[in-house]
């Protein structure tokens, strides 16, 4: 990359070896289940997750929606966070595509829902209402500043469900992220769950495709639904054969983008006009904003404003809001770039 990308590990190119990789897959129709590279990966998959089958999609938005449309029905009801990326970023397609309706509770700051609040949400079998069928949780969570919570939350929360014959599914994006923040590994994480999605294109640097892992029964609908979608991708083996080397090379090396993280973090907190979120970063993403004395005093100075300067000096972040920013680490970033960031910041506040 010849300008430094901060915006989103979404952001992430194919490695040479990925590509070469793609070059020589083996591949087979994969709508008749004949791709032997997708249907390696999925295995793999449902393995790392420790569930019994995956289903190769083309995005982690599919998942979901996928996941919660096998798990649901038109008129059921799904419980997801207030911030929750299914709820704000996926188009709203589980009730544009799926009649499912959202039940949404209140976001804590590290993510995750209070008990009492998903207990509270869940409906009395009354006629007058939807008919609750299921709890969404996201780990890491994006909008809660890329936070993870451990093994305990979600076997609390799988409890519940199980009281209440409702199942559980996991956006796990960055399901490995996760992993590396808490200690666990991620079919400790995604035990309590009966879906996960988890990203290969976005820290695994995979080019394209999630996976989403459960049950053989809950696949086998799962793989109807992706038909539906248009998720049907053929001589899918291409692809897979990406996301292969993304499962056995990439979660080794996450700490390596949590520490830039930590030290960019670091770097950008030095600088007057800079304040990061209380925490920042937990994971991979830095979350930071222009104090109340520079939005006062340099007029109306915008996080905008500050990222096409710092895009001028070949510096790329994200503008999450008005006056704040969202700087993400990823295998293409390395200690040169991180430091190149940290000065451009200087630069432009200065
Ligand atoms: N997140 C993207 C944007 O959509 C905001 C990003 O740059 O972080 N779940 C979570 C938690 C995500 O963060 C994302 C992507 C998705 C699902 C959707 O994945 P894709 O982009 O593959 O559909």
């Amino acid at each position: 990359m010849d300008f430094i990308d901060l915006r989103s590990d979404t952001v992430t190119q194919p490695t040479p070896e990925m590509r070469q990789a793609m070059a020589q897959a083996m591949v087979g129709d994969d709508v008749y289940g004949e791709d032997p590279t997708v249907n390696r990966l999925q295995g793999m998959a449902a393995a790392i997750t420790g569930k019994e089958a995956g289903l190769f999609v083309p995005s982690g938005t599919m998942g979901n929606l996928a996941a919660i449309l096998s798990h649901c029905t038109r008129g059921d009801e799904v419980i997801l966070g207030n911030q929750a990326h299914t709820f704000i970023f996926e188009a709203g397609g589980v009730s544009a595509l799926g009649g499912v309706h959202s039940y949404q509770v209140e976001n804590q700051a590290d993510g995750t829902l209070k008990l009492e609040d998903i207990r509270a949400a869940i409906r009395d079998d009354n006629p007058h209402f939807p008919i609750t069928r299921l709890i969404a949780l996201e780990n890491t969570h994006n909008r809660c500043g890329g936070v993870a919570f451990g093994p305990d939350y979600g076997r609390a929360v799988g409890e519940l469900a199980r009281q209440f014959n409702l199942s559980l599914h996991l956006d796990g994006a960055r399901l490995f992220n996760a992993a590396e923040a808490v200690g666990a590994s991620p079919k400790e994480l995604c035990t309590p769950f009966d879906s996960v999605t988890f990203c290969l294109s976005k820290g695994l640097c995979a080019p394209v495709g999630s996976v989403v892992c459960g049950s053989q029964e809950f696949i086998r609908r799962a793989h109807r639904v992706r038909k539906q979608l248009g998720g049907g991708m053929r001589q899918a083996g291409i692809l897979a054969a990406a996301g292969i080397l993304a499962l056995e090379t990439m979660p080794g090396r996450l700490a390596e983008d949590h520490a830039r993280a930590r030290r960019l973090a670091h770097g950008l907190s030095a600088i007057p006009g800079l304040v990061l979120d209380p925490g920042s970063p937990f994971t991979n993403m830095v979350f930071l904003s222009l104090t109340e004395a520079t939005r006062l005093n340099n007029g109306p100075l915008t996080a905008q404003q500050v990222a096409t300067r710092l895009a001028e000096l070949g510096i790329r972040v994200g503008v999450t809001g008005p006056y704040r920013f969202r700087l993400v680490t990823h295998y293409w970033i390395d200690d040169a770039a991180v430091e190149r960031a940290i000065s451009a910041f200087a630069q432009v506040m200065s």
